[in-house]
């Protein structure tokens, strides 16, 4: 990067202590829930009785729906049955450590109570009740950090894509609209402050900065004005211009953000920057009346283990209804994944990666706890009679516990042969539910 630009953005001198400190709690925390949640989850994918295909959250795009008619959806939005305490205590027995929700998502409607907008929860839609207030309070109450997702496309603002410009085209869209730096520091960059200021976040997580009208210069600054408001602030990379795709890593280091963001996909192997899977359960991130292809849970719970040995946090999409509810099935799978991190979660907090790349169908990962030389191996084959591993060697005379079972389990190691763990018919039994089984070799 040129040094004028490093200049600019001073907190890019970081250094790595005050990064790692920085990180810490993000890092150990491994596994959060992302909420898509706005005025989209009322007409939940069906428009003029038709449904539109695609993502939830993106029915005003693809339902090519005016912004005069999309207003009367959010003229409808009332969540009645909302209960920012349920969803806590959900988080919470799920294991999930933080959440990110969506203050604005693209179809620029704010859920929390905005000085700069009528277009929010409090003063356009009949609840009159600010969301990112009651959440914010309800996840300190739980002890689960707080973090918001934010849309750098606005489809309703008129200085962003609004009215008066072509309708949003992040493909070839070749129209840079004339007013969007207007719309970034009048609007844009005020609003950030009052959700800083309001809702104290610990993590702000950007979206939808591939439109031609947002320039890196526009996220190095962005960057620099965030964490001068909140210094221990985490930002995600997509606050820049960096991001390859749904790959989700940067392409180049003079790209800013503090960790990648791989979407619906997980790194093939480790990195050596931080960086977040982002998943949905389903087909979409917005709730959809018509919803499939829900994932199972032993999948997602296969998904946090693999991430959680690279190196990486895995954010869980949950997309609750126009009433305010987390759909039943999404509850089902986070119950499921909270029972087996009760038993195995040492193996994926607090933890770090084993650089290692896996081939393709391995059903072992390899995890170990930081600073310790306690190493955890994953197996996903819970019908073998004996386990062989061959990339880890235990230290002389190392005792080898299988979590829930919680007595030694016999082993022979060998340089020849590597690790063979017997697998007692007693902990088959105890553990015939588990979707993986956790070995702990102290
Ligand atoms: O366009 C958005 C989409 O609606 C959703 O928010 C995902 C989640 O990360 N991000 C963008 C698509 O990459």
């Amino acid at each position: 990067m040129a040094s004028e630009e490093i200049a600019k953005v001073d907190y890019l001198k970081e250094s790595d202590k005050d990064f790692d400190a920085r990180m810490k709690w993000w890092r150990d925390a491994k596994f959060g829930m992302f909420i898509h949640w706005g005025v989209y989850s009322v007409p939940a994918g069906i428009y003029n009785g038709e449904e539109v295909k695609g993502i939830g959250e993106w029915i005003m795009e693809k339902g090519k729906i005016p912004v005069e008619e999309y207003e009367k959806f959010a003229k409808k939005f009332n969540p009645v049955d909302f209960d920012a305490r349920e969803w806590a205590k959900i988080m919470k027995q799920a294991g999930m450590k933080y959440v990110i929700i969506t203050s604005k998502h693209h179809d620029g409607f704010a859920l929390w109570d905005s000085k700069y907008s009528e277009y929010d929860m409090v003063d356009y839609t009949p609840f009159k009740r600010d969301i990112l207030k009651e959440l914010s309070a309800a996840c300190k109450e739980e002890g689960i950090s707080f973090g918001m997702y934010h849309s750098i496309m606005d489809w309703h603002h008129p200085q962003a894509q609004g009215k008066k410009y072509p309708k949003y085209n992040s493909l070839d869209s070749t129209l840079i609209n004339p007013e969007f730096p207007e719309y970034v520091e009048h609007y844009m960059k005020p609003q950030l402050k009052e959700l800083i200021e309001n809702y104290d976040p610990e993590v702000l997580w950007f979206d939808g900065e591939w439109i031609p009208a947002y320039t890196h210069e526009m996220g190095l600054d962005l960057y620099q004005y965030l964490r001068e408001l909140k210094p221990s602030l985490i930002i995600n990379n997509r606050v820049d211009k960096g991001r390859q795709g749904y790959q989700g890593m940067n392409s180049d280091d003079k790209y800013i953000g503090d960790f990648g963001t791989p979407e619906q996909e997980i790194l093939a192997g480790t990195a050596d920057v931080d960086w977040e899977s982002c998943m949905t359960m389903n087909d979409t991130w917005g709730f959809k009346t018509n919803d499939h292809n829900w994932k199972d849970a032993e999948v997602l719970i296969f998904n946090l283990v693999d991430v959680a040995a690279k190196g990486g946090n895995y954010l869980l999409n949950v997309g609750p209804t126009a009433e305010g509810i987390i759909p039943v099935p999404s509850v089902e799978r986070l119950q499921k994944m909270g029972d087996w991190l009760k038993i195995n979660g040492e193996a994926i907090y607090e933890t770090e990666k084993l650089d290692r790349n896996y081939k393709e169908g391995e059903n072992f990962r390899y995890i170990k706890k930081k600073e310790e030389s306690i190493y955890y191996v994953a197996s996903f084959d819970n019908t073998a009679e004996n386990i062989k591993l061959n990339y880890v060697k235990p230290a002389k005379d190392s005792e080898i516990m299988l979590l829930g079972y919680n007595k030694p389990i016999a082993y022979t190691f060998s340089d020849i042969d590597g690790l063979s763990i017997e697998l007692p018919k007693e902990a088959k039994i105890n553990l015939a539910e588990s979707s993986a089984w956790v070995f702990k070799i102290i």
